[in-house]
């Protein structure tokens, strides 16, 4: 089939999960985590900050490196495809399980997403577990948790640390459970949130994957779309 195909066979009914990555939120101007186009962190490797490990031992800088980010995003709106897959839930059954953490989904209208690795505006205290949302950015300095004072962290999921156990259900669930599971923006190398694909493809679903080349989940795709997904995922929409 092809995109036009799958466009006209969707019905009110049809249910659809779609599994986001930094690619998306590309044509926002956010960096991807290849990209590494800004010279002021190129030099770190992600899976270096986003650790724990990164957080105790330097955390000035890991800081400094999430508000960095929060202020991209905040300086920037979300784009066509994250307004294509509104649409696109008017139209349908869909579900978003997003590996971004910039919560352009929901800022766009989606109603429906599993932020599988966290958001970038939540922070958690490292003593008492308190979590809420700080939208300040730039952040005047160290953020400090309102009920016991103790340092606070982004309330991210950092490499090396699990996946919240009711999103991880939700998600696969929503995976083995599709008739149309949509790939955006994804290199598919991190996991778990990789291995969703392999939970679609085994539950029955018909694969898309929007992606501007072929990434490591390319294969397990029926149908591969070329492109940026601000261009091409507005196609899909009835
Ligand atoms: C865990 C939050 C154990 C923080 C992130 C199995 C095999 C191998 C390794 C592992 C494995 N299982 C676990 C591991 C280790 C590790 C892992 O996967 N490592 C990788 C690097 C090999 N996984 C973990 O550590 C996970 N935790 O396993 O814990 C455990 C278990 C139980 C209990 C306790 C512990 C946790 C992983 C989550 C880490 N957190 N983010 C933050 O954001 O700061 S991951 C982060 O990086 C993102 O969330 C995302 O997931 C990933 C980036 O990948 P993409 O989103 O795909 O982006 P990327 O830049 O790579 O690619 C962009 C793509 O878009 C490209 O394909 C490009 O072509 C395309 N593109 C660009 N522009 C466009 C476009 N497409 C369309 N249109 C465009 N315009
Ligand atoms: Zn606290």
């Amino acid at each position: 089939m092809n995109l036009e195909e799958y466009r006209q066979a969707i019905t009110p009914h049809t249910k659809i999960t779609v599994l986001s990555g930094a690619g998306i939120s590309a044509a926002s101007g956010i960096p991807t985590f290849r990209s590494g186009e800004d010279a002021l962190w190129s030099q770190y490797r992600p899976e270096e900050l986003a650790t724990a490990r990164a957080f105790m031992a330097d955390t000035e800088l890991v800081w400094k490196w999430y508000d960095w980010r929060r202020q991209l995003i905040a300086q920037s709106e979300p784009n066509a495809a994250h307004h294509a897959l509104v649409d696109l839930e008017k139209k349908s059954d869909l579900v978003i399980v997003t590996q971004n953490v910039d919560g352009y989904h929901q800022q766009a209208g989606s109603t429906t997403v599993h932020e599988f690795h966290g958001s970038i505006w939540r922070v958690r205290c490292l003593d008492c577990g308190y979590e809420r949302y700080e939208r300040q950015t730039p952040l005047p300095g160290l953020p400090h948790c309102e009920k016991c004072g103790g340092l606070e962290r982004p309330a991210v999921v950092w490499f090396g640390e699990g996946i919240d156990p009711k999103i991880m259900g939700a998600s696969f669930a929503a995976a083995a459970d599709c008739d149309l599971f949509l790939v955006v923006g994804t290199a598919g190398a991190v996991y778990p949130a990789a291995s969703l694909v392999d939970a679609a493809v085994n539950g029955g679903a018909q694969v898309i994957d929007f992606n501007l080349e072929r990434s490591e989940v390319s294969h397990l795709a029926h149908l591969f779309v070329a492109g940026s997904a601000a261009d091409t995922l507005v196609d899909l929409v009835p």
